[in-house]
Formats: structure tokens, sequence, C-alpha cells
């Protein structure tokens, strides 16, 4: 009887060691190496995305943030297993770029589950998500964005003097919040202006090879009908633009191009005229992105939604005062 008392205390023991155990690496770690963060990143698909992932690293370097990243490879799945690695792996905050804005919610509840803080990185998800499965976004107002690409052209039409402005539109990934909300914001500001058409609207995914593709199907579908590209990014416009001068026309004149993201490869153009605007979308985000890291590690409260200073470059500014982009 004495045994199987002795037995049971020692299991007992054994299980409670072993449960302060699990607790001790994390804390052991922390003391050790500071912050973990774990970071999903949607690839290499532009020079901007490459531009954010440099600044997401070299801003943990300054604050002293392990950094674990993860590149998904333009693939939700791949995301979604990377974050459930993280949470396994029990890093103190996770942080992601949603490459679409649904289906998050499984991944984003064992988050909430393992007591794991979310940044959401230059992407949203569906406003239609538990906001409590997400503490904070921060990243551009894309609808803002889109407004002022339109603006632009609301001014270009007068400058112009003509009476209809046809445009075709290269979006982004499909049903990204950039995509969607470019594409909206731009829409809001010339709903009901018959002076302007949207011949077209055809995805180029971000990438560059398809926005030369896209080009092209739209100068066999329209011809000479084009007096616009609308462009959701740089990466896909210079592709356009290819496409444009291989056909003997002359991008900036024949047809107007405005174009989002303000990488250094479209202020070059926008210098020489081959493009008339320029919106921009900065990928620096990585010291916002680590100051909430260390933010909410320490159980601070945060703002839900954090967009940068953003700007717009269009043919009628002083070119020569836009410094080096760095992206
Ligand atoms: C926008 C970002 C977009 C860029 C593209 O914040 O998500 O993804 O506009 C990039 O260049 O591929």
């Amino acid at each position: 009887m004495a045994m199987k008392r002795n037995l049971l205390i020692l299991l007992i023991l054994s299980v409670l060691l072993c449960l302060a155990g699990c607790g001790a690496p994390k804390a052991g770690r922390e003391a050790e190496e500071g912050l973990l963060l774990g970071f999903a990143q949607i690839g290499s698909e532009s020079s901007w995305r490459i531009g954010n992932t440099k600044s997401v690293q070299e801003a943990a370097e300054r604050h002293g943030i392990r950094l674990m990243m993860a590149d998904a490879n333009q693939k939700q799945e791949n995301e979604i297993r990377a974050l459930r690695s993280f949470i396994a792996y029990r890093v103190d905050v996770l942080a992601f770029v949603p490459i679409v804005e649904e289906g998050w919610e499984n991944v984003l509840r064992e988050a909430k589950s393992a007591g794991i803080p979310v940044i959401l990185s230059d992407r949203m998800i569906s406003r239609e998500t538990d906001e409590s499965l997400y503490d904070v976004y921060v990243g551009a107002d894309f609808l803002e964005e889109g407004k002022k690409a339109a603006a632009y052209l609301l001014k270009k039409i007068e400058d112009l003097g003509a009476g209809r402005l046809r445009i075709a539109e290269i979006s982004g990934t499909l049903d990204s919040t950039p995509a969607l909300e470019r594409a909206s914001g731009f829409r809001s500001m010339i709903a009901g202006d018959e002076r302007f058409e949207i011949v077209e609207t055809i995805s180029g995914d971000f990438l560059r090879s398809k926005g030369k593709e896209c080009m092209q199907a739209l100068l066999e579908r329209h011809g000479g009908e084009i007096d616009v590209i609308y462009s959701h990014n740089d990466g896909m416009t210079l592709g356009a633009i290819e496409a444009i001068e291989e056909a003997g026309l002359v991008p900036g004149k024949d047809i107007i191009i405005v174009t989002v993201d303000g990488e250094q490869a479209a202020i070059d153009l926008l210098r020489e005229g081959k493009i008339n605007c320029v919106v921009e979308c900065t990928p620096m985000l990585g010291d916002a992105v680590m100051e909430l890291a260390e933010k909410l590690k320490a159980g601070e409260t945060v703002p839900r939604i954090i967009h940068p200073e953003e700007t717009v470059f269009t043919e009628y500014d002083d070119l020569d005062a836009i410094g080096p982009r760095g992206y």
C-alpha cells in the first residue's frame, strides 16, 4: 500500500516538475535573448516587397529583437504553416502580411488560445473577422492611395482639355487589401463623372512579368482606345511600359501612366516623362512593427490601426526635390 502511495506521489511530482520545466525555456530564453518575433512574409514578388523585408530585418537588428522570418513564396497555406510553427515554438509576438483577406480565422484562434499577440503588417484581413483575433494593423490606407491616383486624373483631364479618358486598370493580387481598396478608392472619386470610363480591369498579381502580359492583352483588345493605365504597383507598370514601347507607343504621352508604390525605378521614369503619377506606398514598416511588438509584449495597449505618412508624386511637382527612395 505504502509502495503504491509513494509511486503516486512520485508520478505527481514528475508531472509538476515537467510543467514547471515547460515554462522555464521560454522564461529562460526571454531573459537571455530578448523578445522573439515570428514574422511570416509573403515572398519577394516586387522590389517593394524586398524593401519591406529589408526594413523588418534591419529594424529587428536595431531593436535587439530575435526575428524568425518565413517566406511563404506567395502561398497562403505556407503562411499558415509558418504561423503554426511560430505558435508551437511559443514566440512572444506574431506578425504577418495576409496575402489575401480571407482564411485566417482558424490560425488566429490558435494564436489567441496560445496567448500570443498578433500584428497585421502591410495588408489587412477581412473586416468581418472577429477583431479580438488580432491586436493591430500597421500599413497603408489603400483607399486613400486609390483616391490620390484618381485625383491626379481629375487634374490631368482639365490640363488636357479632354472630354473623356478611357482607363485600363492592371490590378494587384486578387482579394488582397491593396488590390481591393486601390480599386474602390479610385472608383469613389470618379463615380458618376461620365468623362471617365474604365474599359477593363485585369489582374497582374503585382508581378512585372504579368504586368507586361496584361498590357499586351489590353493593347490587343483595345488598340488605341486606351488613354490611361492605372496600375496597382510599379513592378507591373515597368512590365506594361515595356509592352507599350514594343507596340511603338510612347508611355506618358500616348498613354498616361498612373502607378502605386514609389520605387526608385518609377521615380526615374517619372523624371523621364514615361510615367505621369506615382502614388507612394511606403514599405518601411519595420520600426513600427518592432515598437508594436515591444509594447504588446509589455502588455501595453496599442492603437488598432496605424497608417504611415504617404504622399504622391506627379508630373506637376518639382521632381528634383524627391530624395533617394531606398527600394
Ligand atoms: C502594398 C503591398 C503591395 C505593393 C506591391 O502595401 O502589399 O504588395 O503595392 C507588393 O508592390 O507586391
